[in-house]
């Protein structure tokens, strides 16, 4: 009896370790299913060899050891001696294993880099990671461990892989209280108030995450930023963070409130060209670094939404980010200064505006300035076309933002796989070189041989339990980071290896899901913003459909300025006889876009004003068209739930129920937005939803009278 209750007792306990929560993320290194591959992977791996002891390179062998373990299902642990079937780490200063190998394939290999191959070391066989730095075993190490997750073989292998993007970092819209601006994930991982003394693991966590993915920076705070970071008391908690980082490659930056000198200096002015003021940056830089010494540097939002800048001093962009660089260029500091500014006062088209505040300074940046783009003119919507600035720069570095945190996209319930909407813009061709300067090529710094490179994402990280709030949200940390390393890898090999690490290597799994996740994209488009439509969601929080707005602030914050809408058709007119937004474009592209015949139908609406009655390349006219999108969007979400219930039993009942729930409120919103948009354009285009379709069970009032209250991730102070 009191054996039976011990069982009991211990099933108790065992059972929630057993649940499968998310928190491991593409990190899971379970027991390999496949016995046959188990075996042979058994038989290749039985130990790990490194000379060296630096922290970098004790995470790589705690991380190969720890998860081949798992994977294995043996224990492997580091050897002092080669033995039969080791995994050989390290870089020639580190080793003189690796040294006297004497690889010329590491002249190959930028510093980060790595180079992964089979070899005989002294009669026994080995798989060596070389690399030029820690770092780059590191990202070797994580390498070797995926391609075993993802079941492919590790006999003979040859790889050699250097980053092509320099910096590959995180934004967090994290403010000081712990809320997250646009966050759907909980609150804040940052326990500020309990920093430096408490070091929350989650903290390492977030690193080895992040180094698998070879994300090498992160901003830990808020673009819309508090001053307070940048007192002694604040900064003495970023430094704990950088500690922790540290080991796995990873800088920390901070985002700079321009009107810090007054804020905390009591200066009377933030004038960039102020002697006070420069001087009050450089002892702060001076200051972070005695704290921080591998700080990375600032991000900066400036005179763009209230947010303080040069301009409150008639001083130009250049003039503030310059100082900035100053004081920061001693420490090899950089500064990314964010081109997401529009006026309050200009009446021009808004997705004008940067272009036109920043072509003007090109070549006027210090070198350690790199200027940060969001991937389109407006405001990571579903669907844009890429910003103008990524042809217009040729003298600037120029760097790509990324919004992984779904703002637009539904936020926490919606299934969207990102990589496509990031492919799409990364692999559109900007023609400033000739065709194919591709926006890869740009923002590598390739085209214009730059050697300041990079590649920022607004993370979709909170404290929930599983980092992301929804399952499949973790593919769009994973995928940006994937991208962020080479540009060209396809969104379908990225979502292949996610969904293997993540969930199964079931094929029937992987082939199902990777369908859905490739798909969902345009099955979010088609639903909200399709053929160009954009900025057409809720006031304020952002979330629904609100196409009827028209009382904000300002009128560039309300959907009737975007879409348009009159009798005679729909659309925002951005050729000549528009706002001209076009003439941003190299000519080919304007050729391309300018004439609504070869303007690709997905940005139609964006650039041209049609009429209802329109035929398209369907044949059907604009208004039947719209429906057609509006309604085949709502049914692909009903085919996601559909195939999901196939997947019932191929994967943990945790996470098969979270994603069920969470598919059905997709699918409520996705007809929320079908109905209240086609019922609101109906008014214009004066036709009504074509018979043969569901037609809307509530009206246009219904819809309009909906208010979301307490909507996540807006507001609570920063
Ligand atoms: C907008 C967000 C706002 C951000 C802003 C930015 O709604 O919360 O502060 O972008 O990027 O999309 O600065």
């Amino acid at each position: 009896m009191k054996k039976l209750l011990y069982s009991l007792l211990l099933l108790c306990y065992a059972l929630p370790v057993l649940a499968e929560d998310g928190y491991r993320l593409w990190l899971r290194y379970d027991k390999i299913s496949n016995p046959t591959l188990l075996s042979a992977y058994q038989s290749q791996v039985t130990a790990v060899y490194a000379e060296g002891n630096s922290d970098i390179l004790n995470a790589a062998k705690e991380e190969l050891t720890h998860g081949f373990s798992g994977l294995l299902d043996r224990k492997i642990t580091v050897t002092s001696a080669l033995t039969d079937n080791s995994i050989v780490i390290g870089t020639p200063q580190s080793s003189p294993l690796i040294a006297s190998l004497q690889l010329s394939q590491l002249e190959q290999l930028s510093s980060e880099g790595f180079t992964i191959f089979s070899r005989k070391i002294k009669e026994k066989n080995c798989i060596i990671i070389a690399a030029n730095t820690d770092a780059g075993v590191l990202y070797g190490s994580f390498h070797l461990l995926q391609l075993a997750q993802t079941q492919q073989k590790i006999i003979n292998l040859a790889v050699i892989s250097s980053p092509r993007i320099q910096l590959r970092i995180l934004n967090h819209w994290d403010n000081l209280t712990r809320t997250v601006e646009r966050g759907y994930a909980g609150f804040s991982i940052w326990k500020w108030h309990l920093l430096p003394g408490y070091i929350d693991p989650r903290y390492k966590d977030y690193a080895r995450a992040n180094a698998s993915i070879g994300i090498n920076g992160t901003v830990v705070n808020n673009v819309n930023a508090n001053a307070q970071i940048l007192t002694k008391e604040y900064l003495l908690k970023v430094a704990a963070l950088a500690k922790v980082f540290r080991i796995y490659g990873i800088k920390i930056y901070l985002s700079a409130r321009f009107s810090a000198p007054i804020e905390l200096g009591k200066l009377k002015t933030a004038d960039p060209l102020h002697p006070e003021v420069k001087e009050w940056w450089k002892k702060k830089v001076d200051e972070i670094y005695t704290y921080i010494p591998d700080f990375g540097g600032f991000v900066v939002k400036a005179n763009s939404e209230g947010q303080p800048g040069p301009q409150n001093y008639q001083r130009t962009h250049a003039d503030g980010a310059n100082m900035l660089a100053d004081a920061l260029a001693p420490h090899k500091g950089i500064v990314m200064w964010r081109a997401f500014v529009y006026s309050n006062e200009t009446p021009v088209d808004r997705t004008k505006q940067a272009y036109n505040e920043f072509k003007p300074f090109d070549g006027q940046f210090k070198s350690n300035v790199i200027l940060q783009v969001k991937n389109g003119p407006l405001d990571f919507q579903p669907r844009e076309p890429f910003h103008p600035l990524f042809g217009a720069l040729p003298k600037t570095p120029v760097m790509m933002e990324f919004q992984l945190t779904q703002e637009y996209l539904g936020q926490g319930t919606t299934l969207v796989y990102q990589a496509p909407l990031m492919k799409e813009v990364l692999d559109a061709d900007t023609y400033r070189n000739g065709k194919g300067t591709t926006v890869a090529s740009v923002i590598d710094g390739s085209a214009e041989k730059h050697t300041l490179s990079g590649i920022a994402g607004v993370a979709n990280i909170g404290d929930d339990r599983n980092w992301c709030g929804h399952p499949f949200a973790q593919s769009n940390w994973y995928a940006y980071g994937k991208l962020a390393w080479d540009p060209l890898t396809s969104a379908d090999k990225i979502a292949d290896d996610w969904i293997r690490m993540t969930f199964t290597n079931d094929p029937a799994f992987v082939t199902a899901t990777k369908k859905m996740m490739l798909a969902s994209r345009e099955t979010v488009v088609n639903y909200m913003t399709p053929l160009g439509l954009h900025h057409i969601m809720g006031d304020g929080h952002h979330y629904g459909p609100s196409p009827w707005s028209d009382r904000l602030g300002r009128a560039d914050w309300n959907p009737v300025y975007y879409h348009r809408a009159d009798t005679a058709g729909i659309g925002f007119d951005r050729t000549e006889k528009g706002s001209n937004a076009l003439e941003q474009y190299a000519p080919e592209v304007r050729k391309i876009y300018q004439d609504p015949a070869t303007c690709p139908e997905e940005y139609l609406l964006w650039f041209h004003h049609i009429s209802w009655k329109q035929p398209l390349t369907s044949g059907k006219t604009l208004w039947e068209e719209l429906c057609a999108k509006y309604y085949g969007g709502v049914e692909e979400v009903r085919s996601m739930q559909k195939n999901w219930e196939l997947l019932k039993g191929k994967v943990d009942e945790e996470r098969f129920a979270h994603v069920h729930m969470l598919l059905a409120a997709q699918e409520k919103e996705a007809v929320w937005w079908r109905n209240a948009c086609l019922q609101y354009f109906s008014t214009f285009s004066k036709m009504p939803i074509p018979a043969g379709y569901e037609q809307p069970d509530q009206t246009l009032d219904h819809y309009k009278a909906i208010r979301v209250l307490n909507a996540p991730g807006n507001g609570g102070g920063n």
